[in-house]
């Protein structure tokens, strides 16, 4: 009989273990449910680790849990998206040069870097509603870089900082998870220094505005942190690990084709390669959604692809994560959290996604079943058990389930079938148009300026020059053809003209005059999605009033009464999070304040049906189209 580290490795390698190794990540669901006392009565008062040993489970130890420390040092450096935890067998030491200084408050955290050329801080905060969600990080405030100043003083920073290793706690690690997983370790959440910027030192909708507006000081920050990069990956690689964690999170609009091939493939191919010649493997944690990038990841070295999370959560279906990658990469994870939770998915639902799952990873090689992310808080507990239990049953290798069944039509990528808009090109306003295009905000406002002293209708300026554009923009993103740094750099030159317009169109009439409230949900941290909504809609001549994440009931609520809006708009990306769309409304309702207002949902997790079974009025699923929606909730 394996040990399940045994099993795990051999799948890693691309062997045939005795049967299919299940990993189940469980923290969300854990850190919630212990938090709130509901844990299964047979488990109250355990650890997640003795859940899962008790469970006959493999442990779970590929992300680390980063509330959880020994020492406040030991996730201090959170705001610089660096950490120094068991997990990472490596401190982060600073020079003296760089004083640093932290207030810790109740909920919030506030660490200053001072240095001889300035200073930059980073704050992080945690909430009741975090909490009672399971959190496992903190959300930040205020990001390290606010300003194009800050770029310079953070490559001091990181100039600054020495990686030195601590095999000694790594292996005490190591030695506690046993035979009963493998530890991995964690070498850098960001796989590259360029995406360490995106991932963790800006808030992300900046990111795209940086990335364009400041190459410069970028790439000389980007060199400033590969001194600490070449440092982790030396540390890492001469390691006691057999597998290390090298990047996190890809996902085809935010780590977009292009991006991914230029700034991050290098680097974790790299990355293997350093690894692979100490003996190591690596491993990713590929959570997002692949669809665009499937071809990029397979050729950028990793062994193992972690958190893949298929159909229907996104849009590769598993079968075609093992004809595309299988043959290369070790496939962990492939049951999407959705699956766990009556609210997202029947018991019928759930056992039939297993009998295909069987089905399509056959015969089994390069496959460590595992949840994808996490199990959400209000996941079936007895799903994961029963999906064990099969895996026990069924799951000895290699797989009898039959052959492989080729990808069926209908589940073919929806996006590749449809057509992206044309441009109607208006000679009179071209210029106008190609601004938009290319989003070039420093020269549109002068452009209209001309256009309007030479007396065009500032109406047509605004309808036939910018806004015909930004919709062909918003078609082009719902068809994968653009990607957001195009959407919001011509959104934002939008915004530029409009700021020269308004006082014109004042006199005029607007197209489109509308008062819109926008916020993320409580409980709910995503802001990427909505940023780009509120983006298109301020384009578009919307008003938009944006509450922000993590949003409460009430809160909506009293700001529908106190501003009265014609569309309040309601973003979640969990699917845990969902449910609070209801309760505005409901909330709406109680307060007598419905029928003053039209609701419009939006979010990877929703759908038109979802809408309509809450009592939205619209649904949009993506920024362009809320544009679309919103319009035809005015009239
Ligand atoms: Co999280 N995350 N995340 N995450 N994250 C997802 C959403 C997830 C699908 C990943 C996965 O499991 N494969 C999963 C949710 C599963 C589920 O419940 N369905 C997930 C999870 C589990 C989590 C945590 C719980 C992880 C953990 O702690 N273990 C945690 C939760 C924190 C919390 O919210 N309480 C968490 C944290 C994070 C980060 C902080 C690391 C980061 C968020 C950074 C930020 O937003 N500032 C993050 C990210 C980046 C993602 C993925 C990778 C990307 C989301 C995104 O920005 N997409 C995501 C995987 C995925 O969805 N592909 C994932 C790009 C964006 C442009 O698309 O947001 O869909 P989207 O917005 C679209 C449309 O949906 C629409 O228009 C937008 C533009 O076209 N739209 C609207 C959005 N809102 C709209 C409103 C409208 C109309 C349209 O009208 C009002």
């Amino acid at each position: 009989m394996m040990t399940h580290k045994e099993r795990i490795l051999m799948a890693a390698r691309g062997e045939m273990p005795d049967i299919l190794p299940y990993v189940p990540r469980f923290d969300l669901w854990y850190n919630a449910n212990a938090y709130a006392d509901t844990l299964p009565d047979e488990h109250k008062g355990r650890t997640a680790d003795e859940i899962a040993r008790a469970e006959g489970w493999a442990l779970h130890k590929v992300v680390p849990e980063l509330l959880k420390v020994e020492t406040p040092e030991e996730n201090l450096h959170r705001g610089l998206g660096l950490y120094s935890l068991k997990e990472n067998g490596y401190w982060v030491t600073f020079s003296p040069n760089v004083d640093i200084r932290v207030q810790q408050e109740k909920d919030t955290k506030k660490v200053e870097y001072h240095t001889p050329i300035g200073m930059v801080s980073v704050t992080e905060i945690i909430t009741e509603e975090m909490r009672q969600a399971g959190a496992s990080i903190t959300w930040f405030e205020e990001r390290a870089i606010k300003s194009v100043d800050d770029y310079r003083i953070l490559k001091y920073i990181f100039e600054n900082i020495e990686i030195k290793p601590d095999y000694e706690r790594y292996r005490k690690w190591q030695a506690d998870v046993g035979d009963d997983g493998v530890a991995i370790q964690m070498g850098a959440f960001a796989p590259s220094p360029l995406q360490h910027i995106q991932r963790d030192l800006l808030e992300a909708t900046d990111f795209f505005y940086h990335y364009n507006d400041f190459q410069k000081e970028m790439q000389d920050l980007a060199e400033g942190i590969e001194h600490v990069y070449q440092q982790l990956l030396q540390v890492t690689a001469e390691s006691p690990a057999e597998v290390v964690l090298w990047g996190a999170n890809y996902d085809d609009m935010i780590t977009y084709p292009s991006y991914f091939e230029k700034e991050i493939q290098p680097y974790l191919q790299k990355a293997s390669r350093t690894l692979e010649e100490n003996g190591k493997l690596m491993i990713c944690h590929t959570d997002g959604e692949n669809r665009g990038l499937m071809d990029l990841i397979r050729e950028s070295g990793l062994h193992i692809a972690e958190a893949v999370c298929p159909y229907p959560m996104m849009r590769v279906r598993i079968e075609e994560y093992y004809q595309q990658w299988g043959d290369k990469i070790t496939i962990f994870g492939g049951i999407p959290q959705s699956l766990l939770s009556e609210e997202t998915a029947s018991e019928e639902d759930f056992q039939s996604y297993i009998d295909h799952f069987f089905k399509a990873v056959a015969p089994g090689s390069r496959i460590i079943v595992g949840v994808a992310d996490t199990t959400p808080p209000n996941a079936v507990f007895d799903r994961l058990r029963r999906l064990g239990d099969r895996i026990q049953k069924e799951g000895r290798l290699p797989l009898e389930a039959g052959a492989f069944r080729p990808v069926a039509e209908a589940g073919m990528d929806e996006t590749a079938k449809r057509v992206a808009p044309e441009i109607a090109e208006d000679k009179d306003f071209k210029i106008i148009q190609d601004d938009v295009l290319k989003g070039n905000h420093q020269g549109i406002p002068s452009h209209v300026r001309e256009m309007l002293d030479q007396g065009f209708n500032p109406n047509d300026i605004l309808n036939r020059g910018m806004l015909s554009t930004m919709e062909v923009i918003g078609g082009r993103f719902s068809t994968g053809e653009v990607f957001i740094p195009e959407v919001l750099l011509s959104a934002r030159a939008m915004n530029e003209a409009l700021k020269v317009l308004e006082p014109y169109l004042a006199k005029e009439k607007k197209e489109v005059s509308g008062k819109f409230v926008i916020g993320t949900v409580r409980g709910d941290l995503h802001d990427i999605g909505k940023n780009m909504v509120v983006t298109m809609l301020r384009g578009v001549g919307f008003e938009v009033e944006d509450l922000g994440i993590n949003i409460k009931i009430e809160e909506f609520a009293s700001k529908v009464a106190d501003l009265k809006p014609d569309i309040l708009g309601l973003s979640a990306l969990l699917t845990t999070t969902m449910p609070e769309m209801k309760q505005i409304i409901d909330a709406l309702t109680e307060r007598g304040l419905r029928d003053k207002v039209k609701v419009m949902v939006g979010g990877a997790p929703v759908n038109e049906k979802f809408a309509r079974e809450i009592g939205a009025d619209g649904y949009a699923p993506d920024a362009g189209a809320s544009v679309e929606v919103a319009k035809q909730l005015l009239k």
